[in-house]
């Protein structure tokens, strides 16, 4: 699919809405850009395939938390980069392929729900994080031409700046779709994705990163490793095992957590290398620690005000509350019985939202605590003053 340039659609459009910089003139990062895959979709998956929409949108339960409606976003409620962009006092970001009617100066997410890391095995959806970070380049070069048009002067308002580009925090997760689609669609074993899949996705991310933004750019990039796979509803359900001794002491699966721990080693390990090779620069690079947030609030979720670690919220019963014969917000009539996810009475208590996703409350905490400098390598000061009143 071919994108008309934004920019001109975002001048041609809707124009300056009025947007003030409303967090009393301090801001460390002046934009927030979003890239990889679900965690920060906030609308691209259904701009590119609308005939998705409409389903997704009568799922009754996504967006119930917060937007009280379906809000393109899979999830109960606000994803972290909402939570990051309400931290920063800026207004929620809009989608890159829904631009036409966005005000882009506080960025813009270009996560597609779906999308892989590697550009290997893409029958299910193209828009893996290459062509997203080419989206980004596209933009930037589409705001250049028009910051040094006069005619356009008064209209680039809306459009992020270059000291956005240069100095604005770049969000990355992605990953788990990679797995996803080696084990369920591709039927891949374990022992296979540890071999073959691993370095791709791994590397994938990684060369992304290092290509891709120039070098004298003080950008300030954070990086998530993958959560658990073993301790996903998705996982537990499609890879029961009647073996007690496949699962560890809080009942994940042993060797999908396997997964995940070699590539958050290798991811670790490879951007430790390439912060070192910045080491001249002023750019900052953040290993974000998904997996041991994901990891404390399973073991032990009441710590954290959560009830439950590894049941959905939304579905369609025990064990885990998942099936994926019947997504969330879906009723189905399977061998007689008569199936309808529902989401629970109270999503605040759940890590899972759907089996997939997490939940908004799991989001916000997660966000909560990167903000405030946990789960993040190396520990450093992120330098801003965040405002968390909206959480
Ligand atoms: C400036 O923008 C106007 C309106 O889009 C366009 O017609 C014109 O060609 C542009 N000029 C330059 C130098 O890009
Ligand atoms: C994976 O397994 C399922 C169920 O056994 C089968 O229907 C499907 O064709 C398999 N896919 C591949 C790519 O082998
Ligand atoms: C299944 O349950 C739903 C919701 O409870 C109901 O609307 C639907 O009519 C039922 N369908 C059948 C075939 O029983
Ligand atoms: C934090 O944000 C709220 C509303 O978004 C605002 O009323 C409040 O003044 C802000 N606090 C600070 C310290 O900027
Ligand atoms: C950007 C990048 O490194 N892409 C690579 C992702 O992985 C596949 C498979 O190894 C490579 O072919 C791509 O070049």
């Amino acid at each position: 699919m071919r994108f008309p340039s934004l920019v001109l659609l975002v001048l041609c459009g809707i124009l300056a809405q009025g947007q003030r910089d409303d967090n009393g003139g301090h801001r460390c990062f002046p934009a927030i850009f979003g890239f990889g895959d679900d965690w920060g979709d906030v609308g691209n998956l259904q701009a590119l395939y609308p005939a998705d929409l409409e389903k997704l949108e009568d799922e009754a339960p996504y967006g119930m938390s917060y937007f009280k409606k379906p809000a393109r976003r899979l999830s109960d409620g606000r994803l972290m980069l909402d939570f990051v962009a309400q931290a920063l006092g800026m207004p929620l970001l809009s989608s890159y392929a829904v631009g036409v009617v966005s005000n882009l100066q506080h960025g813009i997410s270009f996560a597609v729900a779906g999308s892989t890391a590697s550009s290997i095995g893409l029958q299910q959806n193209p828009y893996h994080l290459m062509i997203q970070i080419q989206w980004l380049q596209k933009l930037e070069s589409d705001v250049r031409d028009a910051l040094g048009n006069q005619s356009l002067a008064k209209t680039t308002e809306t459009l992020p700046n270059e000291q956005s580009f240069q100095e604005g925090l770049y969000m990355i997760s992605t990953g788990q779709n990679d797995y996803r689609y080696a084990f369920f669609r591709d039927n891949r074993t374990v022992r296979e994705v540890e071999r073959t899949v691993i370095p791709y996705v791994v590397e994938n991310i990684t060369a992304t990163v290092l290509v891709s933004f120039p070098l004298d750019w003080p950008a300030n990039f954070m990086v998530f490793n993958l959560p658990p796979l073993g301790c996903s509803p998705e996982f537990l359900t499609s890879f029961a095992s009647t073996d007690p001794n496949d699962y560890d002491t809080m009942g994940c699966l042993i060797d999908y957590n396997r997964i995940t721990v070699l590539h958050n080693e290798r991811l670790r390990v490879t951007l430790d290398v390439l912060r070192a090779s910045f080491r001249d620069s002023v750019r900052r690079l953040i290993y974000v620690d998904m997996a041991a947030m994901v990891t404390g609030v399973v073991y032990d979720p009441e710590s954290r005000g959560f009830q439950n670690g590894l049941e959905a919220c939304c579905g369609t019963g025990k064990p885990y509350n998942y099936d994926p014969r019947v997504p969330c917000g879906t009723q189905r009539v399977i061998r007689g019985r008569n199936l309808t996810a529902r989401a629970c009475s109270n999503p605040k208590h759940y890590v899972s939202w759907d089996g997939i996703h997490t939940t908004e409350a799991f989001n916000k905490a997660a966000i909560h605590s990167v903000l405030s400098g946990h789960y993040i390598e190396p520990q450093t000061q992120l330098g801003c003053r965040f405002n968390f009143s909206e959480f």
